[in-house]
């Protein structure tokens, strides 16, 4: 077989290519000549474009389970295009392939980390992943923005502030560029953070941007969610939701460095003062304030520490394993919802009925209880 590549670099992110495959027939196999797309990412993982890829090419779960199973990037990364593909082949495939995975999941550490734009999320996952590793850890970055914000440019910025980590075997990044709906989001999120378990990554940080919902979809499926805040003049309770900050495990103060120190140890402060105020949602643990420099690598250690403090907290009071089990509900009952509106939006006679009831409802020619009940009713004809 003769393979053939031709690509354009895009800097930082890796190249945009298209591999040609070239098959000399003989016997009964016929000869083969094709240029699949796909993206190379700089550390070797193509992950972005892989649906483009034909579903003749799709293997069989089993491969699937043992690829990520035995730590091969490559199938990891194709099982998360699995996950992350629409196509109802994929997702059937991704279904079977994570139940199976499901008894290798669980071990780790799941972190969720969110900021504003700008808080130096990056920055920190690049210094806090790199010094894990130095640890011995093995550690899967995952990258959500539901709002479909992420442009390119934040994707080419992360490069830049992930550099190192990149590039780190025992690293493994994986943006997602997403659309689609927050519970998409949910549950793309939550099944490739399952499959990074699987594939030996016993640190998982799931990073989301922190302006719109998916902090607390993100909260609600690790153990310890990170809010990382940077000192404003004055304003730091601003920008960011107060609901994000009654979910945090624990607040760090970013950029705690040069003429900033004291700028950041105010408002360290601060949010000591805010945090006082909340009601701590958990009897075992109380938010901490911290500060750090992610440029200057100082005070990440002490984060690190807190977090096997908090691990260390729950897991004796078996509040850890009452909070995965109360998190395994709550996906369930999640699931359930998200299938009940997909079962009732696609029903046909809803399908039909739907734009003339939202028009009677417009015009008030019908009431909006009236519409909803008209609409309901025909489940309930299905029912009996
Ligand atoms: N002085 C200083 N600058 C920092 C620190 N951390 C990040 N920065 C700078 O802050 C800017 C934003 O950092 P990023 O890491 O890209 O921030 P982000 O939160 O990932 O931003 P988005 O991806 O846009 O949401 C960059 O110019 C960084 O170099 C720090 O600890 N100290
Ligand atoms: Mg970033």
């Amino acid at each position: 077989m003769h393979i053939q590549t031709r690509c354009a670099t895009i800097p930082l992110v890796g190249m945009v290519s298209t591999i040609r495959q070239h098959h000399k027939g003989s016997g009964d196999s016929p000869s083969l000549d094709r240029w699949i797309p796909c993206v190379l990412l700089s550390n070797g993982d193509f992950p972005i474009n892989f649906q483009l890829k034909p579903s003749s090419m799709l293997k069989t779960p089993q491969e699937y389970i043992d690829g990520v199973l035995s730590r091969d990037r490559l199938m990891l990364a194709r099982t998360i295009t699995l996950i992350e593909s629409t196509l109802p082949a994929h997702q059937e495939l991704a279904r079977t392939i994570i139940d199976k995975l499901l008894p290798y999941t669980g071990k780790g550490y799941r972190i969720g980390i969110t900021g504003v734009p700008g808080a130096g999320k990056s920055t920190y996952i690049e210094s806090f992943g790199n010094m894990l590793t130095e640890k011995g850890h093995r550690v899967a970055v995952l990258a959500i923005d539901p709002s479909s914000t992420r442009s390119g440019g934040s994707i080419l910025g992360d490069k830049t502030r992930m550099e190192k980590l990149a590039v780190n075997a025992n690293a493994f990044i994986r943006p997602s560029p997403s659309s689609g709906t927050l519970g998409g989001v949910g549950r793309k999120t939550r099944e490739t953070m399952l499959a990074c378990e699987a594939a030996g990554y016993d640190v998982v940080i799931i990073e989301t941007v922190g302006v719109g919902q998916s902090e607390t979809t993100v909260a609600s499926m690790v153990d310890f969610f990170l809010v990382l805040m940077i000192a404003g003049a004055g304003d730091e309770l601003q920008g960011i939701k107060k609901g994000v900050l009654e979910v945090a495990d624990t607040i760090v103060i970013n950029k705690a460095d040069g003429d900033n120190v004291l700028r950041a140890q105010i408002a360290c402060k601060e949010y000591q003062t805010a945090l006082h105020m909340l009601m701590p949602n958990s009897p075992n643990w109380s938010p901490q304030v911290l500060t750090c420099s992610a440029l200057e690598h100082t005070g990440i250690d002490k984060i690190w520490e807190t977090i096997l403090d908090h691990r260390q907290k729950l897991t004796e009071s078996g509040e850890m394993d009452e909070k995965r089990r109360h998190q395994a509900l709550d996906w369930m009952s999640f699931l359930l919802e998200e299938g009940l509106r997909q079962w009732f939006y696609n029903d046909p006679q809803v399908k039909a009925t739907m734009p003339t009831l939202r028009k009677d409802v417009e015009m008030k020619r019908t009431s909006p209880t009236a519409a909803a009940d008209a609409l309901l009713a025909f489940l309930q004809e299905k029912r009996l």
